[in-house]
This record gives C-alpha cells, sequence and structure tokens, in this order.
C-alpha cells in the first residue's frame, strides 16, 4: 500500500492568516512516521508553491484574494492528479479549504480515467457551498463544493474538466448554514447529515449507508476533512469553531469505518491553523485521526466489515 504526502500552504482562503503553517505543523506531529509504522509505503512530495500573480477584478466586491486563489487551485489541481499517479491514496495536507477545489476535482480526473465515479465525504462544520456571487463574507475557502459540482457563478476558477454529482456527496457534522447554501442544498439534492442528525442516529447509520452506494457503483471515494467538523474543546485550531462537533470518537469512529470498507481512495486535512493551536494538540489530533484511517485499531479485530 503506497500513500503521498502533498503540502498546500494555502491561506488566502480563510478569514484569517495561518493556515500557511498547517503543512509544517503536521509533519511535525510526524504524519510520515505513523503512516509507515501502520506498514504504508510513504513519500513526501513536499509543497505546492504558486508565482505572484496579478489582482484579478470580479463582479462580487466582496471577494477576498481571488487571483491567489485561483492560482493555488490551478497549481494543485495539477500536482494532486500527479501525486495520485503515484499511489494508491495521495493526503493532502492543508491550508485552508479552498484547496478542495484543486485536489477533489483533480481526484475527479484521475476516477473518470478509470472509468469510475468519485465519491466525497465533507466532514464540516459548513457546506462550503457559496458562489463566488453568494459569499458575503468573501472568504473563498465557503466556495470549493459549489465550483466542484460545476454550479454557475464559478467561471472566475479554472475551467472544470470533470465535475462531482452532487448525489455522490454526502455531508456529515454540518451546523453553520448560510441562506443561499441551504437554498443549493435543497436544488442540488446533497445528502447532509447536520449534527442534529448525528445525535438522533448516531455517525454510522448514514456512514455505512453512505459507503454501501460507494461500494455498489465501484466509486472512488475521496475524503474532506474540515478541522471545525471537531468540536472546538478538542480541535482549537481552526479559525472559524462552531459549538457542538463531533466528538473524539465520532470521529475516530469515522476514520475507523472507513478503513474497513477499503474504499478511500484520497485525503484532505484541511484549516489547520496551527497559530491558533494549545502546544500542537490538534496537529496531533488530526495525525492520529489519519492514523486511524491509515488502519491503526486499539485491539486487533477479526473481521473488518463494516457492513
Ligand atoms: C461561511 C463560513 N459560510 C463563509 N465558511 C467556512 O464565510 O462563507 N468556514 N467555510 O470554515
Ligand atoms: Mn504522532
Ligand atoms: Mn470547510
Ligand atoms: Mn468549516
Amino acid at each position: 500500500k503506497r500513500c503521498a504526502i502533498l503540502g498546500a500552504p494555502i491561506e488566502t482562503g480563510a478569514s484569517q492568516r495561518g493556515c500557511v503553517m498547517g503543512p509544517a505543523s503536521l509533519r511535525t506531529a510526524a504524519i510520515e512516521d505513523e503512516l509507515r509504522a501502520l506498514g504504508w509505503e510513504v513519500s513526501d512530495l513536499g509543497d505546492v508553491a504558486i508565482p505572484p500573480v496579478a489582482p484579478l477584478p470580479h463582479p462580487n466586491p466582496a471577494l477576498h484574494h481571488l487571483a491567489e486563489t485561483r492560482a493555488w487551485i490551478g497549481a494543485l489541481h495539477e500536482a494532486a492528479f500527479d501525486a495520485s499517479q503515484t499511489c494508491d491514496l495521495p493526503v493532502f495536507l492543508g491550508g485552508d479549504h479552498s484547496m478542495a477545489a484543486g485536489t477533489v476535482p483533480a481526484m475527479a480526473r484521475r476516477a473518470a480515467a478509470a472509468d469510475r465515479p468519485l465519491f466525497v465525504l465533507w466532514l464540516d462544520a459548513h457546506p462550503d457551498l457559496h458562489t463566488l456571487m453568494s459569499t458575503t463574507s468573501g472568504n473563498l475557502h465557503g466556495t470549493p463544493v459549489a465550483y466542484f459540482t460545476g454550479q454557475t457563478d464559478c467561471e472566475a476558477y479554472p475551467p472544470l474538466p470533470q465535475a462531482v454529482e452532487p448525489r455522490n456527496i454526502c455531508m456529515m457534522g454540518i451546523r453553520s448554514v448560510d441562506p443561499a447554501e441551504r437554498g443549493r442544498i435543497r436544488e442540488t439534492g446533497i445528502e447532509v447529515h447536520d449534527m442534529r442528525a448525528i445525535d438522533e442516529t448516531g455517525v454510522l447509520v448514514p456512514l455505512r449507508a453512505f459507503l454501501a452506494r460507494v461500494a455498489q457503483a465501484g466509486g472512488m471515494l475521496h475524503v474532506s476533512f474540515d478541522v471545525d467538523f471537531l468540536d472546538p474543546s478538542i480541535a482549537p485550531a481552526v479559525g472559524t469553531t462552531v459549538p457542538g462537533g463531533a466528538t473524539f470518537r465520532e470521529a475516530h469512529l469515522i476514520m475507523e469505518t472507513l478503513c474497513d470498507s477499503g474504499l478511500v481512495t484520497s485525503l484532505d486535512l484541511v484549516e489547520l491553523n496551527p497559530f491558533l493551536d494549545e502546544r500542537g494538540r490538534t496537529a496531533q489530533l488530526l495525525c492520529d485521526l489519519t492514523a486511524s484511517l491509515f488502519g491503526r485499531q486499539v485491539m486487533d479485530r477479526m473481521t473488518r466489515s463494516y457492513l
């Protein structure tokens, strides 16, 4: 089993600075050693970078750093696609969530080349479904899902080679939705399990149903993990904390179940802002959650069936 690590130190999509240190912080938490200890062959491909860019005018005056973010999306798309050709499971270290506008379309292109559909598990407090016209904060980390599902009003981003089908997306942990996003969830029919749904059913009921759909379709599965999916009490190092997030065990159970499924083919770890952390605890938690996805277990299990 081969895995590649690719750093995406982008912070222009977030509301505050610091995500640029995310990849370095995850490397300091020894993510590479952890995965190697679990029997994976790991290559660290280093960090992606962009050249200086000229400002890009846009009809929505609220947008922040459009030119830089657009350049990051283009550079990341190419680097993520190339990384995916070298291994079974690339891990993209963020960086703010606008990077998913690069990584997810790249994984959709990889899946299309293998004649398989791409599914996306979106673990986040937010649906990130704004178009470049509907965002009022202007923070572009709120836009990747609208872009990679092919919504209009994202034309300032690079042309999209391969859109992700909204019915192939499952969101969990959602608890902060803007009015324009609410309407777009309804229109697109994206499956959203908000925190109330998780309170009612636990994480396994919706997760197993989604994984069964992925398996049935012979799909590839991209997991996009936003730090703010987690409760701020265990993961303080993110610029947009929202109370009432996933617990330590809910998050590990998701990662363990994903591991058992054998379906995950790529992973984003995003929005880690080490400037806001308490002695690296959030980076360490992300590193441990990733280890659960890559096969760490407390006790060996005879059967690792997930259904
Ligand atoms: C809010 C917050 N919906 C916005 N978004 C995100 O600014 O568009 N926070 N993604 O992480
Ligand atoms: Mn460690
Ligand atoms: Mn997000
Ligand atoms: Mn979020």
